[in-house]
């Protein structure tokens, strides 16, 4: 692995830089990846996409939530990574950081990024089936249902056929389009809109560098590959 000249160069002048995240930034805190390796991602026999779905929300509501209270109470003992602290780090760096990340771990803020658009929601909110008020449970338990209508509530977070969040993509998208540098961190850039921001970047003019151990579909796209574990590769700015 190998930071070229320009991308140093680039790196110290740089004024408005995005960087979009994805599971692959957490895996050195412990969290496990979607795709790609071991049986991690399944949960009593199903795969994700078939637990994490918006056909189960409304089939069996009660099993959603047995694997998203699993996993908020799993990812309580975990930690930021260096990955995560450098990423905050470079919010004083640069006139202009714009963090946009797939994930719903919290991790980025955990290590003091304080402005992050989060495509996919967070797991530690949870949002009612009826009239969309959400309710926090990183230090509350759960309620059992909205306080406001009584209806039942669900994770927040987005499913696959599920809309994002209302204008966090075009939020990020304008933020791409004016980037100069933008870094794609642990993304298997399989998962759209989110994969189609690099590529409004790279349309408007931006360096774009990747930061994974494995290529991407993205990889061709981009300026540089940085090949290696995020903990390791983002430090070295
Ligand atoms: C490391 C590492 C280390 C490991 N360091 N790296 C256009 C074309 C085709 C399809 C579509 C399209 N537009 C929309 C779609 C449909 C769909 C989609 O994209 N499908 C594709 C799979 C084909 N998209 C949607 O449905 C989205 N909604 C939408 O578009 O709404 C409009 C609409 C409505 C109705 C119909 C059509 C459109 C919503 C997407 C929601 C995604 N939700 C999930 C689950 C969240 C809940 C949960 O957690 O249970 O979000 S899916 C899952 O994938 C999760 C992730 O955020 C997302 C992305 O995964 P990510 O982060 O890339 O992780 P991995 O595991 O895939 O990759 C890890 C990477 O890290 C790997 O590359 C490793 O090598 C690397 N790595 N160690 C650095 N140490
Ligand atoms: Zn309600």
């Amino acid at each position: 692995m190998h930071i070229s000249a320009e991308l140093r160069q680039l790196f110290a002048r740089a004024k408005r830089v995005v960087v979009l995240t994805g599971a692959g930034v957490s895996a050195e805190s412990g969290v496990p990846t979607f795709r790609g390796g071991g049986n991690t991602a399944v949960w009593k026999g199903m795969p994700f996409d078939v637990i994490s779905s918006a056909e189960m929300v409304e089939r069996d509501l009660p099993a959603v939530w047995e694997w998203f209270d699993y996993r908020r109470n799993f990812l309580q003992e975990l930690t930021p990574n260096p990955a995560h602290y450098e990423i905050a780090r470079w919010q004083e760096r640069f006139a202009e950081l714009t963090l946009v990340t797939q994930n719903i771990d919290g991790l980025h803020q955990k290590a003091g990024s304080l402005e992050v658009i989060e495509l996919h929601g967070n797991i530690w909110r949870a949002r009612c089936t009826a009239c969309r008020t959400t309710y926090s449970m990183v230090q509350e338990k759960r309620p059992d249902a909205c306080f406001e209508c009584g209806d039942s509530l669900r994770p927040d977070v987005v499913l696959f056929g599920e809309m994002l969040p209302p204008g966090a993509f075009e939020f990020a998208a304008v933020r791409a389009s004016q980037s100069e540098l933008c870094f794609v961190v642990g993304t298997s850039a399989l998962v759209y809109p989110a994969a189609g921001l690099p590529e409004i970047a790279k349309a408007a003019g931006a360096y774009v560098v990747e930061v994974n151990p494995e290529r991407t579909p993205l990889s061709s796209l981009c300026d540089e590959v940085l090949t290696g574990k995020a903990g390791e590769v983002l430090p070295l700015f």
